[in-house]
């Protein structure tokens, strides 16, 4: 068991528009200035789907490569673009968003409903993805919204190999409707199918997130926590902004006595090299 507990932010997401969720950071200025403030508050990587100047969900390269450059510029948060983008973004697209060299990326390891959607993820993209990230040495963390989506990892890295820096870390994102339930039953049975040596962390979307961030907690597991999850903190009580949602994390992290992994013991537990030191204070 890893003793500190890795925060990953997703401040935004692909789904909520910004007209129905003010809160939600979507400009250049306000993803920096959230990724700030959660920074400072423990978390260490950043999950990041980037919106356009129309508040839109858009995979434009040079838009994402903006916004990429002024995190860096601003924190020192492991930078892991989202390459699942929206359900209705093209695979080409969905690819091409390597090209901005990101420390990470996301990784969805299969098909799955999205609501009323389909969130696709064939096995020939998944290959795809896994070897550009291997040949560009960009770690990639691998998204599991159900139980035989582990088994598709397994067989990815018996086929195809570790990914770069050799290390395996695994997001369960748990509760969307269509995929594994937000429970701490569900979350167990997906242990025991991590490849060995794997970390993994959780998210619960919705209202699933505290239930899931426990199990997380008390199975050794990291955390993801952020809007493009979770818009309701408590019952009929909107999230005010991510920094509430990390804060949160953080503290429940730190009563487990397994505090927030700074930047640095991040990117050693991911194999991620270190930029350099970008100082932010809470
Ligand atoms: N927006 C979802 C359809 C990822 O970022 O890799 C997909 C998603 C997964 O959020
Ligand atoms: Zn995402």
């Amino acid at each position: 068991m890893t003793s500190g507990t890795l925060i990953t932010l997703a401040p935004t997401g692909a789904e909520s528009a910004k007209a129905d969720v003010p809160a939600l950071p979507v400009t250049v200025e306000e993803v920096v200035a959230t990724a700030r403030d959660c920074q400072a508050l423990g978390a260490a990587v950043l999950h990041l789907h980037v919106r356009g100047a129309d508040t839109r969900p858009t995979l434009d390269l040079g838009r994402v490569r903006e916004v990429v450059t002024a995190v860096r510029e601003a924190t020192d948060l492991v930078v892991q673009l989202s390459t699942g983008g929206a359900v209705t973004d093209p695979f080409d697209a969905r690819l091409a968003v390597l090209d901005a060299a990101p420390d990470a990326a996301s990784l969805s390891l299969g098909t799955v409903n999205f609501g009323r959607d389909v969130f696709s993820n064939p096995w020939d993209l998944i290959v795809e993805l896994h070897s550009r990230m291997q040949e560009r040495g960009i770690v990639p963390e691998y998204e599991v919204f159900d139980l035989g989506h582990l088994a598709t990892l397994a067989r990815l890295l018996d086929r195809h190999g570790l990914p770069h820096g050799g290390h395996v870390h695994v997001d369960l994102v748990m509760g969307v409707p269509g995929g594994m339930p937000g429970t701490t039953a569900a979350l167990a049975a997906c242990l025991p199918f991590l490849p060995p040596g794997a970390t993994f962390a959780a998210t619960g979307v919705g209202r699933t997130s505290l239930p899931v961030m426990l199990a997380a907690l008390s199975a050794g597991g990291h955390l993801r926590v952020g809007m493009e999850d979770t818009l309701t903190y408590a019952p009929g009580e909107p999230v005010r902004d991510n920094a509430q949602l990390v804060a949160r994390a953080a503290g429940l992290a730190r009563i487990a006595q397994r505090p927030p992994l700074s930047t640095l013991e991040a990117r050693q537990l991911l194999g991620i090299p270190v930029r350099r030191t970008v100082e932010v204070s809470p």
